[in-house]
């Protein structure tokens, strides 16, 4: 049988199930990774189930997100995540080594490894070969408990490169092109395999890129084959002895194929406030510029900054644009302080921010009123700078850094001399990266846990009558930032669900928490793709805590939806889309026989303010049936009785 790359290790991990279409299949797990915004949750949830130890070949816990330590919080929960790990066998990665996706990319990855990891972007990893998905913290824990992960059967993709990237076109602009044509919802339910000649010219930190951004396609996954360039890599992060050859059958199938042309492709740019919303630099000329920002977990590899150091060197930012760079790792910092690159940044007016998440999660460089920011980042939703009237542009580091010399957005390949990057020359560092105990007995080893970790919530199985008024009635593309937003003030409350629930919706509704409690919860109408962008179960877990009982919507993200079977609130589709439009907020709806009808997977809706009734559907399996009875997959698993 001629396989694809990512059949190849499906093959190699399914416990449950068979790889076809449509169906559930459960996965074994190699390696998770965590990071600190989603991870002491995870953590938590991984206690309650009462094991030794973790039971993966490898568990990671990073510490990127909330390294802003304003109050006690952020620091409390390091010190939580980091005795923890210890005593339960998680390597640990403190504040300063890095984002974890660069880092596990840099120092953990394996070709042919599944890893799941609580956070969005995961699927970086597919830049080695791996099969890497982003998923909610208790899906993390489970796998840690050396549980399957579940997951719908995903359409495969082929996506084919043809020829090369002309000089200051990149990675970037390539995710950005098929953003550009599929959309944020047009990679859901699916994995992108990357084949053909043009792979070839790409190294693995570019392959990173294009995977990381694969996350805002909504896609399940994104893998590349692991071949010469990715040997390479490994030999270089001192790792060859992880290298594997893992390439495509020649007539391996594929449930649909698209091509790119690299050498067609120009410069590109998302404007506010979608990571689609794509347009070329050369059209943009207009636009200028507040602030530039480069990192993140999509360009801050060695490589990208090379590049910015490359166009910078003998130039200056201009004098009205804020410029800061954040590299994306401590081995990154380190060879960029070697090389003379961090020089050149700051002889041309760079402020150099810690090798963290830092602003592209609101920690911090919010930018001006009404400002215009344009970023390497992955996400450009309205309000996650920090800003709510703020403007951000998403492009390359090659565009953010000739951006910042010109004041306007401007096409990097407008530049003449030839891009100069020196060979790498691998300076490791390892120093920031603890390993666990050894001890086969660590029983004895405590957890510190400050007054912020709060418990988790009990969650009761539903009502034999699902009734509830409609909360909110919401749009298309609501992302997980809408719904429980992030940021330097709400981000330190993530480990404590009853102080950020009065924060769920406020962006768009100040009074949702104070509503939902006073209505005893009720029930969330939404568009398409609800609960787009990032896996943070507080999306779910904030608003089953204020009562929300269903969320009726006309399609769900992945990682939402899954998370919000976890925490027992039901996801319902609309039967007609056309119901969306009669809803309104306010009106009292009604599901009789909850359970009965729930066996059968689509209910009668009775609106008892209008006197309307409609259909809904969910296209739940047993298992998640279950979850939902049971009130959610903790209680489900017994370990969420106390
Ligand atoms: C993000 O980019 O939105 C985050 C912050 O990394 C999230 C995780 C979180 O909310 O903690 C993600 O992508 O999953
Ligand atoms: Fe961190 Fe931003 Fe990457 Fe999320 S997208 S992991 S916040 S750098």
């Amino acid at each position: 049988m001629a396989d694809s790359v990512a059949i190849k290790i499906l093959k190699k991990h399914i416990v449950r199930g068979e790889p076809l279409k449509g169906t559930e299949i459960g996965l074994c797990i190699d390696q998770t990774l965590t990071q600190d915004a989603t991870g002491t949750l995870a953590y938590l949830q991984f206690e309650a189930m009462n094991l030794p130890r973790v039971r993966t070949k490898l568990s990671v816990s990073y510490v990127d997100h909330n390294t802003l330590q304003e109050g006690f919080e952020n620091f409390d929960d390091h010190v939580f995540l980091q005795t923890f790990a210890k005593k339960y066998g998680i390597f640990f990665s403190k504040p300063g080594s890095g984002i974890c996706h660069q880092v596990h990319l840099e120092r953990f990855g394996v070709p042919g490894a599944t890893l799941l990891g609580s956070d969005s972007h995961t699927p970086t990893g597919g830049a080695l070969g791996m099969l890497a998905i982003g998923a909610g913290g208790l899906d993390v824990a489970l796998a840690m408990a050396g549980e399957p992960f579940y997951l719908t059967m995903p359409d495969i993709i082929k996506v084919e490169f043809k020829g090369r990237l002309r000089p200051y076109v990149s990675a970037k602009d390539i995710i950005l092109e098929l953003l550009a044509r599929l959309t944020v919802k047009g990679g859901v339910g699916k994995i992108f395999e990357y084949t053909g000649e043009g792979v070839k010219t790409l190294s693995v930190p570019e392959r990173a890129t294009i995977a990381n951004m694969g996350a805002e396609l909504g896609a399940t996954a994104s893998i590349f084959p692991s071949d010469k360039l990715t040997k390479e890599f490994l030999k270089w992060q001192g790792r060859p002895q992880h290298w594997k050859e893992i390439t495509a059958d020649k007539d391996a199938k594929y449930d649909g194929e698209l091509g790119l042309e690299l050498s067609k492709l120009v410069p590109l740019a998302a404007r506010p406030h979608s990571p689609d919303n794509v347009a070329r630099v050369k059209d943009l000329k207009e636009v200028k510029v507040d602030q530039v920002l480069i990192g993140s977990c999509t360009n801050s590899s060695y490589k990208d900054l090379m590049t910015v150091a490359s166009i910078l060197k003998g130039r200056k930012a201009h004098p009205e644009v804020s410029f800061a760079i954040a590299p994306g790792s401590a081995q990154v910092m380190k060879m960029l302080a070697g090389n003379g690159a961090l020089d050149i940044f700051l002889k041309a007016g760079a402020r150099i921010l810690e090798t963290a998440c830092g602003p592209c999660i609101g920690m911090g460089q919010a930018p001006s009123s009404a400002g215009v920011s344009v970023r390497t980042f992955n996400r450009n939703f309205k309000g996650r700078t920090g800003t709510p009237d703020a403007s951000m542009y998403l492009a390359s580091p090659e565009t953010a850094a000739w951006s910042a010399v010109k004041g306007y957005l401007s096409d990097p390949m407008e530049i003449k001399e030839k891009l100069k990057i020196p060979r790498a020359v691998p300076d490791l560092e390892d120093s920031l990266i603890i390993a666990p105990s050894r001890e086969k007995d660590s029983s004895c080893l405590e957890v510190k846990r400050g007054p912020n970790i709060k418990p988790l919530p009990v969650m009761n199985p539903p009502e034999e009558t699902l009734a509830g008024e409609v909360l909110l009635k919401v749009k298309d593309n609501i992302t997980t930032d809408d719904i429980m937003p992030a940021g330097a003030k709400i981000l330190p409350l993530r480990s404590n669900i009853p102080a950020i629930s009065e924060y769920v919706y406020c962006k768009l509704d100040k009074e949702f928490p104070r509503r939902a409690k006073e209505k005893n919860g009720g029930i969330i109408v939404g568009g398409i793709n609800y609960g787009q962008g990032s896996s943070r179960e507080h999306a779910a877990l904030a608003p089953r805590y204020l009562g929300v009982k269903a969320v009726i919507a006309k399609s769900f993200a992945r990682i939402h939806a899954a998370n919000l079977i976890n925490f027992g609130i039901i996801p319902l589709v609309f039967d007609k889309e056309s119901d969306y439009e009669v809803l309104n907020p306010g009106d009292l709806l009604e599901i009789k026989e909850f359970k009965e009808q729930l066996k059968k997977g689509s209910f009668l809706v009775t609106n008892k303010t209008s006197g309307a009734a409609f259909k809904v559907k969910t296209g739940l399996n047993e298992r998640q049936k279950k979850i939902i009875l049971a009130g959610s997959l903790l209680a489900l698993t017994g370990s969420g009785k106390r």
